[in-house]
């Protein structure tokens, strides 16, 4: 059987892009190389959706019109550049779904901030009463959403990798929270790479749309110099500096846009930490040019429940706090994290590196870290790096035991911070495993 398009991995992504498929028509096939999880596989038959797992049938593969890649497949994948020898399309799901919808799209990316700022636009335009769907890099996915919902907006979260596959598509708002490295492995350890993929958020943007970024971020600056965005630009900063649309002043953050100024106290904010404010301007910047009210903006900003293992606080124990940063899997996030931190910390960090360079955090290691704990399989970078220049480092093979050396270590009165600077997945099956063991591990202590 010939099929039209060709979805390659059976995860949250590839099973979502074949529901859509099959709605509209197409036939369609899924294939993985792996082995599928179980509701994904009942979800294949239940739609009757063609599939094969553990392995790539090429026959079937190298004569689609089109493939919809998911996006843990680099590129760089033996299939995937036999595929694009052939001449055939390679897209993403965002790509493919955005095709089937005239929903007002929202779209986040950065290094760091994605998940914050897009569950918070999401909470705030939901909380006043907009018809509005949350995907991309996040929840449910945006396909299968196209395939059964009917919303008016999308706030979507889009990684690089899901970047990688735009083509066509536009985001109405683009919000870019900032660009750091990350995830360098994917991306030939060529940064350019990497900040050329996130670009892709504002392709194909004309006048009449949107595009929010920081105003400080030497990276994005440049760029928009470059590239010379044909949307309206609107930024933020934490400084005083009236030129960007969002700025903060005597302790209040200012929105200034459509000849009106939103204005909040800080300590108002539900999200607190220098990182924090750039996220709840960002999200405010995206409330004001959809004309959600001043009350109703300033309600939300305030009740948002946060984001778990994003600086989430687990318990203090015999007057240590315990903080819950797992989703710090780059360098940079965990200078945020150490910089928004008043005490003495025991950092807990480590695992599967990305290309990672700790010279970003060590000025602020040396300063507030009262010992740290490698959690990892392999630990020798670590150790190259830091060794000398913090007094107590020991090595953990568990959460365990990283948990237990901490609460040995930390003094009354400090902070015993996970904040990883690395992916999970040498001790962990992903970033919330390791976030709710740690969770666990604390709280019997
Ligand atoms: N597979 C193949 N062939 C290969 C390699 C993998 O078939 O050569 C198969 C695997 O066996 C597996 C499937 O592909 O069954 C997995 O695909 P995937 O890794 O793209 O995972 P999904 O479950 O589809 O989830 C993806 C995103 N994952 C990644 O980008 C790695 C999810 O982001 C996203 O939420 C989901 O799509 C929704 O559409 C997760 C993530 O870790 C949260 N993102 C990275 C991050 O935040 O740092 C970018
Ligand atoms: P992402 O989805 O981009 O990974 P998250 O919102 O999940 O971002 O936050 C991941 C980590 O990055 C958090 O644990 C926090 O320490 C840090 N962080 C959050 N927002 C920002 C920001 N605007 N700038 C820098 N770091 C941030």
């Amino acid at each position: 059987m010939h099929y039209e398009l060709i979805i390659l991995g059976g995860g949250e992504s590839g099973v979502g892009s074949a529901i859509l498929a099959k709605a509209k028509g197409f036939t369609v096939f899924l294939s993985d190389s792996g082995t599928l999880k179980d509701e994904h596989r009942q979800t294949l038959i239940d739609y009757g959706i063609d599939f094969e797992e553990g392995g790539h049938t090429e026959e079937k593969i190298l004569f689609a019109e089109e493939v919809v890649k998911s996006p843990g497949i680099p590129d760089t994948a033996p299939l995937v550049q036999k595929i694009i020898a052939k001449g055939i399309r390679v897209i993403s799901e965002i790509e493919f779904a955005g095709r089937y919808t005239n929903a007002k799209m929202i779209c986040i990316t950065g290094s760091n901030g994605k998940t914050t700022v897009t569950s918070l636009i999401y909470h705030i335009l939901k909380s006043a009463g907009l018809n509005v769907g949350l995907g991309g890099n996040i929840g449910k996915s945006f396909a299968r959403q196209v395939a059964e919902e009917n919303f008016d907006y999308y706030v979507l979260e889009l990684s690089s990798f899901q970047l990688e596959g735009v083509y066509d598509f536009k985001a109405d708002i683009a919000v870019l929270m900032n660009i750091t490295p990350d995830h360098l492995d994917r991306y030939d350890h060529n940064m350019q790479n990497y900040v050329d993929a996130k670009l892709r958020i504002i392709r194909n943007q004309k006048m009449g749309d949107s595009f929010i970024y920081w105003i400080d971020d030497p990276i994005v600056t440049k760029e928009i110099e470059k590239l010379k965005p044909a949307s309206a630009l609107y930024s933020f900063t934490e400084k005083n500096n009236y030129r960007a649309t969002a700025y903060s002043e005597d302790n209040k953050m200012y929105i200034q846009i459509k000849d009106s100024v939103f204005d909040m106290e800080l300590e108002l904010l539900a999200l607190q930490g220098m990182h924090n404010l750039y996220n709840s301007m960002a999200s405010g910047i995206v409330a004001k040019l959809l004309d959600i009210s001043d009350d109703n903006l300033r309600l939300a900003l305030s009740d948002f429940k946060g984001v778990p293992h994003r600086l989430e606080k687990v318990a203090s124990v015999r007057g240590v706090q315990y903080v819950n940063d797992s989703k710090a899997t780059n360098v940079n996030s965990c200078w945020y994290a150490l910089q928004s931190m008043r005490t003495k910390v025991v950092l807990i960090l480590g695992g599967t590196d990305k290309g990672n360079d700790y010279t970003e955090i060590e000025d602020l290691v040396k300063q507030k870290a009262r010992a740290l704990i490698f959690l990892g399989k392999d630990n020798s970078k670590l150790h190259n790096f830091f060794d000398g220049k913090v007094s107590d480092i020991e090595d953990a093979n568990s959460m365990k035991d990283a948990v237990d050396a901490a609460y040995r270590l930390a003094e009354k009165g400090d902070t015993v911070l996970l904040s990883p600077c690395c992916a999970s997945f040498d001790l962990f099956k992903n970033y919330e495993d390791r976030g709710d063991q740690f969770k666990e591990c604390v709280r019997r202590l």
